[in-house]
Formats: C-alpha cells, structure tokens, sequence
C-alpha cells in the first residue's frame, strides 16, 4: 500500500530513506538515559499535487511540550530579522490591526508587535518557551493552532488582520485543520503569511539535513498554491529569504481579495523549469546526500585516526539527522558546544554526543570544528575569529565536504 499524501491523499512516492531516527530535539541527561523514541526517517512526493513531505508522522506532543529546547532569540542575526518582520507587518496592515502568530516560541516576533501596542495573540503549545514569551508581556495561548483552537480565538477576540508563522507551518502534518483555521480566523482582506525552508533551495545545497521529524512539509510556490486553494485562499506574493539556508515567505490572502503579484507565476515557472519535485531531480538529490554522508564519514575518520580533536558547532535538531544518519558519535566528535542552557549538561539525541556551553570551544580550541549551524555561519564565524587565528579549521558539508 502506497503512502498517502497529507494535503490531497494522492500517492506518495518516497524518493529518500534517511533511516531510523530519535526525536531531532529530545536532548537525553547525561545521567539517566532514557529510552529513545525512533521512527523512520522518509520522504516522499506526491504524484498528484506534488507536495514534498515525510512518509512517517511523530505525534506533535512527543515533539512539542513544556521542555522543547529551542529558543528562536538565541541568534542575532535572527532577532533582528523578526523585528524587521514584525515592522513591515504593521506598517502594511490597516488601523488597530489584530495580529496572531502561529508557533510564537519566545517571543522574537510578537515582542515587537507588543512594544508597538498592537493587539496580538501568539499560539505556542510549547510551555517554557512560551512562558519566555509571556515574561516580556507577550500574549500567548499555550495550544496548538487548528481548526478548534483557531473557531475559539474567532469567538473571543474576533478576526485577524494578518496571520504570521515562521517555521512552523511546516511542522503541522495536519493541513487541512490548520487551514480550515485560518479561513475561520482571518479578516475578510486579512493575510497569513509564512516562511519556510524552500525546497529549491534544500535540493540546490544538498541540505538534506533540513530533513527531520518537525519539517514534516518541505514547499515549493507550486505546491503551496495548490495546497490553499481548496480553503478559498489564494497565494498571492512570494519572497526569497536568506535565513536559514534559503527560505520563501508565502502571501496568501481569500481568493480575489488581492491580485497575485507577478512573482507567484515567475516562481512557478521556474520550478517547472527546473523539474523540481520531479523524479529526476528528486533522484539526484538522493544519490548527492548518500555521497555527502559517505564523504562527512570519511573525513572524520581519517581526521580521527591522524589524532587531530574535532568538535562539533550548535547543537541544531538539523544535526539529529546527520549524525545519525552518518553513523557519527563520540568516537569521532568530542563534543558539541552551544549556548542554549537547556541543551548543555546532555546527550544528543541518537548519537549521544556531550552537549558543552559555548565557552568550551576556546578552552583549548579544538584542531577541526564541525558546523551543524551552517545557517548561522556568518554570525558564527564572526565572533569566533579567535578560532581561526589559533589555526582551526571549519568543516562544512552543506553545499559538499569542504575545510576551510
Ligand atoms: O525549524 C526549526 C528551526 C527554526 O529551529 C525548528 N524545528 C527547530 C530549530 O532548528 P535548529 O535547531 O536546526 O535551528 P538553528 O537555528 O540552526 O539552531 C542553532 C543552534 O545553535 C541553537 O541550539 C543555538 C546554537 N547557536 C550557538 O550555539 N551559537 C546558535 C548561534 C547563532 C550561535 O552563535
Ligand atoms: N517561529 C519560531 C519558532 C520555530 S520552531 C522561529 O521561527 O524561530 C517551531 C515552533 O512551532 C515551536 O516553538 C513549536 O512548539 C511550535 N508549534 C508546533 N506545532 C504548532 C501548532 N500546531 N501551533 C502553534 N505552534 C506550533
Ligand atoms: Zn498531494
């Protein structure tokens, strides 16, 4: 029996099998390690809409829950991107716009729009990082958005102006409720908006590691717009973003409320142009990830075996998939150092590989660094000089196995 695809129900046809995997944030204690939870690693297409997606679903509260570990504010560079966000957002909405975020988590987003004294609403299932939120006086509702909870917040506080998520839509297998949802929700000249990893941006670097058990949907402009269109919506504007390796901010608004910017089309086209989420293509990108895995595994070893030290840089869910994936644990990496406190002190999930406080990076700097956060490398790269000069060397593997 042939998979089926959460958005349409056509058959999915799984072109990647990325193996057994844990849970990409479920850091272990060091102390007590508890038993892991697996699943199949898998993703498909769909041979009807064409959407990209994960053949297995992790039930959402195994994932999201008061100790999820991730705060969106521990990253310079992507503060200041949301309080961009959150500026151009209330400067294109009309007088006393209402303004709910699905997937809020500490607030990077909605403090700005709090500090403007707009009305808002963030929705955020995951306890501590919505508490983080609720310190800086954001408001939070400590539920997952759908369909019930999206009628609810209709009833209380009426409908939204704009409706904003990042990286999370993504991360809801159940479309259809959450889609239903923002019909309910949203003003009748209102705009939900969201960015996500863009997946001709995953298929161009080979970024197989954005591939893990929250992205369950990996959306290309095509996809998407098929995706609303049963709901009334209608995918208005697209935009291409830097963070995180290559993103599109989708506008979509009820159909014929707005014009759909020239962009949509010229996306489109070129995703056809390109045969993307088409088997060849989708081929290719699986026979690229196996060579990056087999060359990652090979450089380490050797690195290993010559008894230089390699560490590893930010503990990220997307560093789940690689280490797993690749076979790479204590053995090869010493440790990973990151500067959330509520990864340090554990094991990564699967691997178990020490999770070290950012100070341990310098204290002595090991020969290699290993980059999990290649998004962040700028950032990264910047206030850690120290490192090069001390005569470190960065490995990456996104777009292929390079030291530098
Ligand atoms: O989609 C998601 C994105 C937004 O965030 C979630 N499903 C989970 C999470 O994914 P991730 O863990 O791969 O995200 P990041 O932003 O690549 O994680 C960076 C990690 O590195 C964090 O644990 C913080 C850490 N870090 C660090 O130690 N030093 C980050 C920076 C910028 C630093 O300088
Ligand atoms: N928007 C932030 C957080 C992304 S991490 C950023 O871009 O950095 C994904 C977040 O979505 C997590 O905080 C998780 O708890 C939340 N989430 C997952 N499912 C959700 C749902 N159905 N409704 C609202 N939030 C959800
Ligand atoms: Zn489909």
């Amino acid at each position: 029996m042939p998979h089926a695809c959460q958005i349409c129900g056509g058959a999915l046809e799984e072109f990647l099998d990325l193996g057994r995997q844990p849970l990409s944030d479920a850091f272990l204690s060091e102390h007590d390690p508890q038993d892991e939870f697996f699943y199949r690693l898998a993703v498909g297409a769909c041979s009807s809409c064409t959407m990209v997606q994960l053949v297995e679903q992790v039930p959402r509260e195994k994932m999201f829950h008061t100790d999820y570990p991730y705060y969106s504010s521990g990253s310079s560079v992507m503060r200041e991107h949301f309080q961009q966000t959150a500026r151009a957002l209330l400067d294109t909405a009309g007088p006393d716009p209402f303004v709910v975020e699905i997937g809020s988590n500490d607030g990077v987003l909605l403090r700005t729009v709090h500090e403007a004294g707009a009305r808002h609403l963030g929705f955020e299932p995951s306890g501590k990082v919505a508490a983080a939120a609720m310190e800086h006086g954001v408001r939070v509702r400590n539920e997952f958005f759908d369909a019930g909870t999206a009628a609810d917040t209709r009833r209380e506080e009426g409908a939204a102006d704009v409706i904003f998520a990042a990286n999370t839509i993504c991360h809801i297998p159940y479309m259809r409720s959450v889609l239903d949802g923002i019909r309910t929700l949203l003003a009748p000249e209102g705009v939900f908006v969201f960015e996500d990893p863009y997946f001709g941006d995953i298929v161009a670097k080979t970024s197989f590691d954005q591939i893990y058990d929250e992205h369950f949907y990996f959306f290309t402009a095509r996809s998407v717009q098929a995706m609303v269109a049963p709901f009334g919506l209608e995918l208005v504007d697209v935009e291409r973003l830097p963070v995180h390796g290559g993103e599109v901010r989708y506008t979509v608004a009820r159909a014929g409320a707005r014009t759909p910017s020239a962009g949509v089309a010229a996306l489109i086209a070129d995703e056809k142009a390109r045969g993307l989420a088409e088997p060849p293509t989708l081929r290719r990108f699986a026979a690229d990830t196996a060579r990056i895995r087999d060359d990652l595994r090979t450089l380490l070893r050797r690195l290993r075996d010559e008894g230089h030290r390699v560490v590893g840089y930010g503990a990220t869910a997307k560093s789940a998939t690689v280490t797993n994936f690749a076979g790479i644990g204590p053995d090869l990496i010493e440790f990973v150092c990151d500067t959330t406190p509520a990864k340090q002190g554990r094991l990564t999930p699967g691997a178990h590989i020490p999770v070290r406080p950012a100070e341990a990076f310098a204290d002595p700097y090991p020969d290699y660094a290993l980059l999990f956060a290649w998004n962040h490398a700028d950032e990264i790269t910047a206030k850690e000089q120290g490192f090069r000069a001390a005569g470190g060397k960065w490995i990456r593997y996104v777009p292929d196995v390079h030291v530098s």
